[in-house]
């Protein structure tokens, strides 16, 4: 038996050797990363890391991070990333949940960790943001380039990444080497990638767009990486020459749109835009056209799902639309209430099956029996219609959640931070329309009485537990937040009153008095 993802993502013999190429201009060939990933594939097996063990991962980008990646799936365990934002509980929750066999983390956090990773028996070794400093590496270097890849099949796990849920506790969700396998070939296919192509990588690694849809991606056509350490709008407008494929949260489109050097003749080479994470507002589509000359095409997907429709690559992107389902994959629209499925062009739940569906949350049996239809369809939470050319347009969202700069949060993990505070008898957490955010996480909060509390006092206690991006960038106080008869929040009229709040508001002005 093969190493099903490890395989399909190196099948390609490439001709172009390019894998990777920093801005710095150092870059490493595809026998580079091959080399690399063996070393880490060794170097895990000789800690005594079993095909299955969690290899978890809190660092800053780089391209020994990939090939950590690459490494821990061609060894057979099982990666699972963490955004670099998350506080020290937030880690400790994860860690306690997923007990991984090891943690790479950055050799700053290393001493905060340790008694952390003590207490599930997980090794610890660290990575600076450089990609070339820590024990790591140090390690590393003592491994051989030899390596046969431990056998893993369809349903093998291949990675475990954390989702918030609508109870604010964060979910695992499993994947599998069929589950990314599939869904890497099925978008290679349908957005044309090539050898000749190069995408210019700006995203996170440690969520599904930037490791699974970017890389994936790109490693299966033998294409190449322009690989920056973060989205800086001039450094990407400056280099966006070099590249053929630029993908990106919908921010990443509006600070271009934003930034006066971006002009027709910089994104004159640039083949395929894609936008997704986040709703892409139509103004943005079409300011992008007017611009540029070229149609950003949308796609839509989610952690447990990968990517499940997309906008044609040949025919039309329509704005406003996140296209047409991916081949191999299902997606129906049901009622709400009862499950059943509906008409074109009514509005309901988004439900999604195919290979790239999920396995299921780990160690959660119930939550995942909750969100799946005795018929295997997965309930995405989403609400949607199809429309007359049978294209999907996301209308809303089910559940309350936030989506700020492609991040998601939901408002129940903030709320239950800020009620725990001494001061504060209850609160509510929306999202309002923010101009570069997309969405912004703003708090409404009802103060005990007696009590002096601010929206300083406020972020610097939940700073401690909730990282940067899950933290209102406004703070309001009332008297009482509004109910329905039924005792219910309703937050629908917090957004009514607040929505002009960020009109207009430039990029990471948090609006928190000094
Ligand atoms: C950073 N900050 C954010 C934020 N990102 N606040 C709200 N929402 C965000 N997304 C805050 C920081 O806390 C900090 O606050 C300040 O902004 C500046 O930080 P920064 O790191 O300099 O920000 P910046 O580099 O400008 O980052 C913004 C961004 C980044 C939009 C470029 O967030 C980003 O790359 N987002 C992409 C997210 C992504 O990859 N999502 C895909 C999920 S997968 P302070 O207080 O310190 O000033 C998925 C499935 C699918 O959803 O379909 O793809
Ligand atoms: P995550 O759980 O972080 O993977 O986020 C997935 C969610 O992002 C989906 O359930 C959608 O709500 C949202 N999403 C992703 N792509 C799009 C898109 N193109 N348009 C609207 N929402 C999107």
């Amino acid at each position: 038996m093969s190493n099903l993802l490890f395989d399909t993502l190196f099948d390609q013999k490439p001709v172009n050797p390019a894998f990777v190429e920093q801005i710095d201009g150092r870059h490493w060939s595809y026998g580079d990363i091959l080399d690399e990933t063996a070393r880490v594939a060794n170097t895990l097996v000789a800690l005594g890391i079993q095909p299955g063990d969690r290899v978890a991962a809190q660092v800053d980008k780089s391209v020994s991070l990939v090939a950590l990646y690459l490494g821990t799936i061609r060894a057979g365990a099982v990666f699972l990333p963490l955004n670099t934002a998350y506080t020290l509980p937030e880690v400790e929750y994860f860690i306690s949940d997923a007990k991984p066999a090891l943690l790479v983390c950055d050799p700053a956090a290393e001493a905060a960790l340790r008694p952390i990773a003590a207490a599930t028996a997980t090794r610890i070794e660290t990575l600076d943001s450089s990609g070339d400093a820590g024990s790591w590496p140090e390690r590393l270097s003592a491994s051989a380039i030899e390596f046969s890849s431990v056998a893993r099949g369809p349903h093998d796990l291949a990675a475990i990444l954390y989702t918030s849920g609508t109870t604010g506790r964060a979910k695992g969700a499993m994947l599998t080497h069929l589950n990314l396998a599939s869904n890497a070939l099925t978008l290679a296919d349908l957005w044309r990638f090539t050898n000749d192509d190069v995408l210019l990588h700006a995203l996170p690694i440690f969520h599904t767009h930037g490791l699974f849809v970017a890389i994936n991606t790109t490693l299966v056509a033998g294409g190449s990486l322009l690989f920056l350490p973060r989205f800086d709008t001039d450094e990407v407008v400056s280099i966006m020459p070099r590249a053929s494929v630029m993908m990106g949260v919908p921010t990443y489109y509006t600070r271009l749109l934003d930034n006066r050097n971006f002009t027709a003749r910089q994104a004159q080479d640039i083949r395929l835009f894609v936008s997704g994470s986040a709703p892409l507002l139509k103004e943005t589509h079409q300011a992008f056209h007017a611009r540029t000359g070229k149609t950003i095409l949308e796609r839509y997907g989610m952690t447990e799902t990968n990517m499940n429709t997309s906008n044609p690559y040949e025919g039309p992107r329509r704005a406003g639309t996140v296209g047409l389902p991916l081949p191999g994959v299902d997606i129906r629209i049901t009622d709400t209430s009862s499950g059943i499925e509906l008409a074109d062009g009514e509005i309901g739940m988004l439900e999604v099956k195919g290979p790239n569906l999920f396995k299921g949350y780990w160690q959660m049996e119930e939550k995942t029996a909750e969100n799946f239809r005795r018929d295997g369809y997965f309930i995405t939470g989403d609400l949607a219609m199809i429309d007359e050319k049978n294209y999907i347009v996301i209308v809303g969202r089910g559940r309350d959640l936030i989506i700020s700069g492609g991040y998601n949060v939901y408002p129940k993990e903030v709320e239950l931070e800020i009620d725990a505070l001494p001061g504060v008898v209850e609160s509510a957490v929306i999202g309002l329309p923010h101009s570069d955010f997309g969405e912004a996480v703003t708090a409404v909060v009802v103060a005990k009485q007696g009590y002096t509390i601010n929206d300083r006092d406020i972020v610097a206690e939940i700073g401690q537990r909730l990282a940067n991006y899950k933290q209102p960038r406004r703070i309001f106080f009332v008297t009482e937040l509004p109910r329905n008869s039924m005792g219910k929040v309703q937050k629908n009229l917090l957004r009514d009153e607040y929505k002009h709040t960020y009109t207009n508001q430039s990029p990471n002005n948090k609006g928190i008095s000094d």
